[in-house]
């Protein structure tokens, strides 16, 4: 047996059914689909992959590189899915830490890929949306190759506050238990429509919406990017949406939202960063509906949930999920008082198996007991519901993604007119944050702030790049000495209007 693949695919094996809708109409069904991911798998196994063996990808959505992750999953070869705007240098980075055997790209990477491949051993291939490229699918299938529950499936890189990158563990069973939940808690079945318009790198894009529309046998409008009106024209043929809260600020710019333009919808779920109580009451007022938020993490998929019955009560996560618990604790990991501000831990299934080749980081984060220390500081209610109130760790999360501070001012302090930098998160109106970058300059230097951008493009990807860039003579520090990032963002927070 192996685990996920029997779950998520093997029931579809030469079904008609539609899986993938492309925008024109255009139907992918769920057999064409299990299909090309054996001959994929083949594929794979022909180029010498082995079960265990890490395969990076940095391709663009498509029903191709789902269908590699299928294979991947299907050989029992562990996928890494990288983001399509990471610079050759931070994939490089990625596919040494990895120990990736191959690295799949789209044909438009391949060329700045080529030289991090080769010094980094790694065998480049390519695939393109609608099925070019030098990796084709084999002939025939590859039967599936067991694999148990705790076998590991894929890593997902996420960084920390401090240092590197870290590729997150995550399990076969870490995967399916937590699909498993969520159909059944947001009541997913096979008449649903999933209009899907997240990138499909990250958890919230592949693992929730792409597993549960797996699980529930349903189909989802495959969209390559989100575009405002592209959704507002599909919305009709949808029942379901899920996407960060950019997506639902951009929507109520659409002068078409309307309760008639949402008729045929029976759920929008929000995630990967803050919703606004204030954008969740305008899209009730605008539609009828309420948007569901969840809350989760790279490290543990979902962890909260709004109910589908019941409140959705606008800034709250809503409660734990089941067979998930959740803690408000302080420091030292004793639990505190409902009511009370401290760090959220989790503990579940769904709980991912640690960092790849860092035991340190990982005892540091995840608890004996089995408890993940999330860094996001929250209060339960005595009802359980839970109110991200901020984090414990220096992160930015712009349009979803996800910038660490430390990671940009690193950068920015390798240039040579730079001797210190602060990056802070600003409030953004249509990214919820953006990121500003506040530096002083080395004595003597002329400082370039207009460059930096291009100065860090090489290093950095774009939506990692600092919006607003402000020159000064010292930093604020505390009588530590620590920078005072608080002070900095209070300073600056209109900054983005
Ligand atoms: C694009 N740009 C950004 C972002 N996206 N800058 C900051 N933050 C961003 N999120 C920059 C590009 O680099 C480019 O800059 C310019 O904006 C326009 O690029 P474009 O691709 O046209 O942008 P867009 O289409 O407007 O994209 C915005 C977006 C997109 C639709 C909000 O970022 C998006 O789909 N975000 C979803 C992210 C996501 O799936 N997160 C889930 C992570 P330049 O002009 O300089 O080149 S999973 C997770 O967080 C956990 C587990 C969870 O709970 O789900
Ligand atoms: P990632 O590193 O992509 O796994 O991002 C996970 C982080 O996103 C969490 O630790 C939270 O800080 C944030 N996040 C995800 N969903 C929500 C939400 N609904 N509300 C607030 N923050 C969220």
């Amino acid at each position: 047996m192996n685990h996920l693949h029997d779950a998520l695919f093997a029931p579809h094996q030469g079904s008609g059914r539609p899986f993938l809708i492309a925008p024109d109409g255009a139907a992918l069904s769920y057999g064409a689909f299990v299909d090309l991911a054996a001959r994929y798998a083949q594929a794979m196994a022909d180029a010498g992959l082995k079960p265990g063996d890490r395969l990076a990808l940095q391709l663009d959505k498509s029903a191709e590189m789902l269908a590699v992750i299928a294979a991947a999953i299907r050989a029992g070869v562990v996928f890494l899915p990288l983001n399509t705007a990471y610079t050759a240098a931070e994939v490089d980075y990625f596919i040494r830490d990895a120990g990736a055997r191959m690295l799949l790209a789209d044909p438009a990477y391949a060329g700045r890929l080529a030289p991090v491949a080769k010094a980094a051993g790694v065998r480049l291939e390519t695939v393109a949306p609608g099925g070019g490229g030098s990796f084709q699918p084999a002939a025939t299938g590859l039967p599936p190759v067991a694999r148990a529950a705790g076998d590991l499936a894929a890593f997902l890189y996420t960084s920390g506050t401090t240092g590197r990158s870290k590729g997150a563990m995550l399990s076969h069973d870490n995967l399916l238990s937590n699909a498993r939940t969520l159909v059944g808690l947001w009541r997913f079945g096979p008449e649903d429509v999933l209009l899907h318009a997240l990138p499909i790198f990250h958890t919230h894009g592949l693992f929730v919406a792409t597993n549960v529309v797996l699980l529930a046998g349903a189909s989802m409008i495959f969209l390559p990017k989100f575009d405002a009106r592209e959704v507002m024209r599909l919305l009709p043929k949808a029942t379901t949406m899920m996407g960060v809260p950019t997506f639902y600020t951009r929507l109520l710019a659409e002068p078409g939202l309307t309760p008639d333009a949402a008729r045929h919808m029976r759920l929008f779920v929000s995630g990967s960063a803050p919703l606004l109580a204030e954008t969740h009451q305008d899209w009730q007022a605008r539609t009828g509906h309420r948007i569901l938020e969840r809350y989760g993490m790279t490290e543990t998929n979902m962890n909260c949930s709004n109910p589908y019955e019941g409140e959705r009560r606008p800034g709250t996560v809503g409660q734990a999920l089941p067979g998930v618990e959740v803690r408000v604790c302080d420091g030292s990991g004793a639990e505190l008082p409902r009511g009370e501000v401290g760090v959220l831990e989790v503990r579940g299934p769904n709980v991912f198996q640690g960092y790849w080749n860092m035991p340190e980081k990982t005892a540091e984060e995840l608890r004996a007991d089995g408890f993940f220390l999330t860094g996001d500081l929250a209060v339960m209610g005595a009802d359980g519901y839970v109110t991200i109130v901020g984090r414990a760790k220096d992160l930015v999360i712009s349009g979803g993604y996800n910038i660490y501070p430390s990671e940009v001012e690193a950068e920015i302090d390798a240039l040579p007119w730079v001797l210190e930098s602060a990056v802070i998160g600003l409030p953004h109106p249509d990214m919820g944050e953006a990121v500003m970058a506040v530096i002083v300059p080395r004595p003597g230097a002329t400082p370039d702030p207009e460059g930096l951008a291009a100065a860090l493009s090489e290093r950095l990807a774009r939506f990692k790049l600092p919006r607003a860039v402000e020159v000064v003579a010292e930093l604020p520090r505390n009588t530590m000495g620590k920078v005072q990032k608080a002070a900095l963002r209070a300073a600056h927070k209109g900054r983005f209007g």
